[in-house]
């Protein structure tokens, strides 16, 4: 069992509380509307939600790695569709806070942590491909001492939103990863074109949009980290953001495995509530055991990297195992309710809809295989 410190303890119980109170008062009716959480993240922002391992100079929270994935736990439970919103403007402000220049994250950051920028973004994707990032499409050509930009980038979580995106392009034709350098865009940069909102299964609450550049000029201040290293850049961010969905997904099961408790015990069938039946019991005592295991491979993953330690391989295994977790504990939430499973006045028909999408973004479970596999077989 993992024992939060007290400086955790108080972050994770500042999350629970607006989660419980305030998120999960509105997430269905968010769903229902596809509304973004403008409000929601706002006040998330004042909570220091929006930056919560992020130095106190760039007014983030300063609390660590552990206390954000325990934070995120806690904030999934009331509103997945905030969560991720939340979860990648994080990994936004950290990566500019690992990557960028002292002029940088003065820019930007503290823009991130107040929530006077309603989130940040992460262009990475693209029409033609996700998993396989290095072969990304988009180009920055040289142009005096900054560059100008072309291309298209697809599922890009909060991208008509964000006050900050950081989009990957390459720089070098021809030349794989090495050829590929990150760039801070800003939000309404002439040549910064939104397309369609997507219509997506779950998470309608945040937005997901497609991108295209066209001829965007950049400045050379707008070049994150060193020309030509940006796929490094972005394996390292998703590293971070790959324990924070993991985390999501835990929180995501842990809100089905409890309406699922609450459900069996309400319920009655054949003259006893469904939770004195066996079939019922054994099925949530799996789903609690698996999620527990979840849990403490995200908080594992997430005590490495804030020790500064190498947390790859166990932040893929983290994502993975929480993903396919959720995934499973939402469908077994489904099947205790029978068919008010099914339908939208209980909350699980959210769940199962919302949880789909974690076992895809930032890195499918296929990603998450290769990374751990290749760690497995590599010489030492
Ligand atoms: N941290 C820092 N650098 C890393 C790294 C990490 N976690 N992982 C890889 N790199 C570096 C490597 O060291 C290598 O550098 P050198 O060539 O100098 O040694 C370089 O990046 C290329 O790495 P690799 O050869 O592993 O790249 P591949 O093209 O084989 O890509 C996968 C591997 C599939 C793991 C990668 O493309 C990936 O993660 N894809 C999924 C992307 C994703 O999650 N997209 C979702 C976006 S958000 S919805």
């Amino acid at each position: 069992m993992f024992e939060a410190d007290e400086h955790q303890r108080l972050v994770q119980e500042t999350a629970r509380r607006y989660a419980q109170d305030a998120l999960a008062q509105v997430a269905a009716q968010l769903d229902r509307e596809g509304r973004f959480p403008a409000e929601q993240l706002r006040e998330l922002a004042e909570l220091g939600m929006m930056g919560v391992n992020i130095p106190e100079e760039y007014g983030g929270a300063q609390a660590g790695a552990v206390a954000y994935a325990l934070a995120m736990m806690e904030i999934a439970q009331g509103c997945a569709s905030t969560a991720v919103t939340m979860a990648v403007t994080n990994m936004v402000g950290e990566t500019i806070v690992k990557f960028g220049t002292p002029e940088q994250r003065r820019r930007y950051v503290p823009e991130l942590t107040s929530g006077r920028f309603a989130a940040g973004s992460f262009g990475l994707s693209e029409p033609s491909g996700g998993s396989d990032a290095a072969a990304l499409r988009t180009s920055a050509r040289r142009d005096g001492s900054g560059w100008v930009l072309n291309g298209e980038k697809q599922w890009i979580t909060s991208g008509d939103r964000a006050g900050v995106i950081i989009v990957w392009a390459r720089t070098q034709p021809g030349s794989g990863s090495h050829g590929i350098s990150a760039f801070l865009v800003e939000g309404g940069q002439k040549g910064l074109h939104l397309g369609k909102r997507e219509d997506k299964m779950g998470l309608r609450a945040s937005s997901t949009v497609s991108l295209a550049f066209e001829e965007l000029r950049l400045r050379a201040d707008q070049l994150l980290g060193e020309e030509g290293h940006g796929f490094a850049i972005a394996m390292a961010a998703l590293d971070g953001g790959r324990v924070g969905i993991a985390s999501q997904a835990v929180g995501i099961g842990t809100a089905a495995l409890r309406a699922s408790v609450k459900y069996a015990k309400e319920r009655r069938a054949f003259g006893h509530p469904i939770g004195d039946f066996q079939a019922i019991r054994f099925m949530l005592a799996d789903c609690d055991t698996q999620l527990e295991a979840a849990r403490l491979l995200a908080l594992h993953a997430a005590g490495l990297k804030e020790r500064g330690r190498p947390f790859s391989r166990e932040g893929s295994m983290a994502k993975l195992f929480a993903t396919e977790t959720a995934n499973r504990v939402c469908d077994v939430a489904v099947q205790v309710h029978g068919g008010y499973g099914y339908i939208d006045e209980f909350p699980v028909e959210r769940h199962y809809r919302d949880v789909r999408a974690s076992t895809l973004y930032e890195g499918t479970s296929e990603v998450q295989r290769v990374v751990i596999s290749r760690d497995l077989l590599k010489d030492r």
